[in-house]
């Protein structure tokens, strides 16, 4: 089987994917400014036309689209066809109250499938894998996402769907998966319940996780790697957009492949709204070049990373984006100074014997914010004296005071105490 999906698109010169992202925006515009009113209000009033689109650098004069717009337009007022025409809804919950809605025609789900199949195609897989998506099956993208795709390519897919962890070990041995698609939180969970029931990853068949739907860093990647004897691969994507497969990485674990024949990617500076250029962190914005059921220009997604332009070993000519920062709205600001829950998370697993299971809390003490890390240890660390205990809190305080800049307090908690998830993870607790 070949290493790619769909050879020719994968491995389209610049020059021609450029070409096709050009012929494809001027369709895509033209559609919205002629069938969604919000569209159309907001390039009226820049005196816009889809005709002014002539090259592909005239994408920097659209106005951008935001969460609030799709807020603003709930539930479907940023459909782009009759409601009839619409086969699927997905939807994900945001901070604030209502839902983020998306709609998808047949189109959007063929497409959907397709960028799925050549995802898990990048990470190794073929029609002889067994998929086992322990992604949640729901108004969430991830379980009907992966699902799709995987049959599409012809894998036997298995729909079990996350939680049920018991049910999940056994079935993952008895049908040989070879692939286990999940949040990499729960993969962790999934891990320790292995452990817990005396098993090790010999005892089962995995190759290759398909982790995404939340921040995650390499520290973490090598944690599950080490615990799973599975090769760990992101996938990123957001309901929006389409779901998981927008981009995914391939065996060179070398930033994410983005399909961009659909989804044209920019960075920005969230600030001054000017682009920025590769390899520079910024915000991540999306247009869909092809969707036709909710097509989103200049989409913003809050998720801070960077694209990287530089060719890839595998032969995929797509721009690539470096693994997710955060979120500009999960950004902690701490006694004023900008901090990412995944700079603690990178600095807590630089020491030994620390478990992947943390929360961070933030009070407000006498007018003064509090930073508190709960972390789990090994376990036969709890019972190696409170003189080697301390040491290794000093250890962490200094490690992770130096990453961030702000002074933080660690402390140990029992094994178990981090509610596990079995979706995204709740790693942040603000009680200010
Ligand atoms: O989480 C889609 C998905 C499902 C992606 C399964 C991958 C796997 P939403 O629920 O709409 O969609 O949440 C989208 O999750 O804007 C990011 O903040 C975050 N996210 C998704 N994938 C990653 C990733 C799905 N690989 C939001 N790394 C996005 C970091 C991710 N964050």
């Amino acid at each position: 089987m070949s290493k790619y999906y769909d050879e020719k698109i994968e491995t389209l010169p610049k020059t021609e994917l450029k070409e096709l992202q050009l012929h494809r925006l001027q369709e895509v515009v033209e559609r919205v400014y002629d069938t969604c009113p919000p569209y159309r209000k907001k390039m009226e009033k820049i005196g816009m036309k889809p005709t002014d689109i002539t090259k592909l650098d005239d994408l920097n004069r659209l106005p951008f689209t935001t969460k609030q717009d799709l807020r603003d337009a709930y539930p479907f007022g940023m459909f782009s066809v009759p409601q009839s025409e619409i086969v699927r809804i997905h939807a994900s919950s945001g901070t604030a109250g209502k839902l983020t809605v998306a709609g998808y025609t047949q189109n959007d789900l063929n497409i959907w499938s397709e960028v799925m199949a050549r995802s898990l195609v990048a990470v190794g897989c073929t029609k002889e894998s067994v998929v086992n998506v322990a992604y949640g099956y729901g108004l969430f993208t991830g379980g009907l996402g992966v699902h799709y795709g995987s049959e599409l390519l012809g894998c036997m897919t298995v729909p079990v769907s996350s939680g049920n962890t018991k049910r999940q070990i056994q079935l993952l041995k008895d049908f040989g998966a070879t692939v286990l698609c999940c949040t990499p939180s729960y993969a962790l969970y999934l891990a320790d319940e292995m452990q817990s029931e005396g098993l090790k990853a010999s005892d089962f068949t995995l190759q290759q996780g398909i982790f995404g739907a939340e921040q995650w860093t390499q520290e973490m990647r090598r944690e599950i790697q080490k615990k799973l004897g599975l090769k760990a691969y992101d996938i990123y994507g957001l309901s929006e957009i389409i779901g998981p497969g927008v981009s995914v990485e391939c065996e060179h674990q070398h930033g994410s492949h983005i399909w961009e024949d659909h989804f044209l990617p920019e960075i920005i500076d969230s600030e001054t709204l000017e682009g920025q250029p590769f390899d520079t962190k910024g915000e991540l914005v999306f247009t869909t070049l092809t969707k036709t059921g909710m097509p989103l220009i200049r989409y913003r997604t809050r998720d801070i990373t960077y694209l990287i332009n530089s060719p890839c070993k595998c032969g995929r000519t797509s721009v690539r984006m470096g693994k997710i920062f955060g979120r500009n709205d999960d950004m902690l600001i701490i006694r004023g100074v900008n901090v990412f829950p995944s700079q603690i998370e990178s600095a807590l697993f630089t020491v030994e014997g620390v478990e992947p299971h943390y929360q961070i809390i933030i009070d407000r003490v006498n007018n003064l914010d509090v930073l508190e890390i709960q972390v789990e240890l090994e376990d036969k660390l709890y019972s190696s004296g409170t003189k080697h205990l301390q040491k290794l809190r000093d250890l962490l305080e200094e490690n992770i005071t130096s990453a961030i800049g702000v002074g933080i307090m660690i402390n140990f908690v029992e094994h178990g105490t981090i509610a596990r998830s079995q979706g995204k993870a709740v790693r942040v607790i603000d009680k200010r």
